[in-house]
């Protein structure tokens, strides 16, 4: 069965992470969070990787998809391994830029369907509030003011015109993430009903 992917975007704590816990609880996906990856592969013994993606983590950029599409590809194949059943993924956080797109269509066309982009749709206020707040005791480096600042200029000048690029295509599922964590899930369990 070829894995059937649904990517998961939106800004800086918009909410992926929490509602793609809430999806898994109900519906047969796996959820693979990209900056999870990268933070694991960061924190691996011997990584080749480590200093590369805790300053690019830091400074809010996008690191070289040649390092995002590996462990991404490693856990889908990992996943479907061990229960053939587990073929439907939530892509959390990916892909965020040109470079991200390019890297997964080289790698990927063919072998996995990308069914629709959820989209979680949030202010800049509400984003960076979520992410201070989780900062006082996240331990994530990137959860302070100087680094949100740099995540968001990302998030508008790289992954937002590849939200447009899907949604051309009508393949975007908006939600307005900035309501509660319930009436944002209601709103994600309807799109999933409805899409299978
Ligand atoms: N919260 C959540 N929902 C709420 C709600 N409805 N109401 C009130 N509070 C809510 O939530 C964030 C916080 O808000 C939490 O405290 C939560 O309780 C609360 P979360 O669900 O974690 O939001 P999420 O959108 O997942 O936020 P996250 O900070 O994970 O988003 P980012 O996209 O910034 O982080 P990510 O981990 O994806 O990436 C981090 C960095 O890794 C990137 O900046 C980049 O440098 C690098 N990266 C790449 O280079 N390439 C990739 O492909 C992916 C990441
Ligand atoms: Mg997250």
């Amino acid at each position: 069965m070829k894995p059937q992917v649904v990517f998961v975007l939106g800004g800086p704590g918009a909410g992926k992470g929490t509602q793609c816990s809430k999806i898994v609880e109900g519906f047969n996906y796996t959820h693979l969070s990209a900056g999870d990856l990268l933070r694991g592969e960061r924190a691996r013994d011997g990584s080749e990787f480590g200093q590369l993606i805790d300053s690019y983590i830091k400074d809010g950029k996008i690191v070289p998809v040649k390092i995002t599409i590996n462990l991404l590809s490693k856990a889908m194949e990992e996943t479907m391994q061990k229960d053939e059943k587990k073929f439907r993924f939530l892509i959390d956080g990916f892909p965020r830029n040109e470079d991200n797109l390019q890297g997964w269509k080289d790698a990927m066309d063919g072998k996995a369907d990308v069914k629709f982009v959820l989209f979680f749709d949030c202010s800049n206020e509400v984003c960076i509030d979520r992410c201070l707040e989780r900062g006082k005791s996240s331990g994530r480096t990137d959860d302070n003011r100087e680094s949100l600042e740099k995540r968001i200029q990302t998030y508008l000048l790289s992954t937002r015109p590849i939200i447009e690029q899907y949604e051309k295509l009508g393949k975007v599922r908006t939600v307005d993430a900035s309501r509660s964590v319930d009436e944002v899930f209601a709103d994600v369990k309807a799109i999933l009903e409805k899409e299978g």
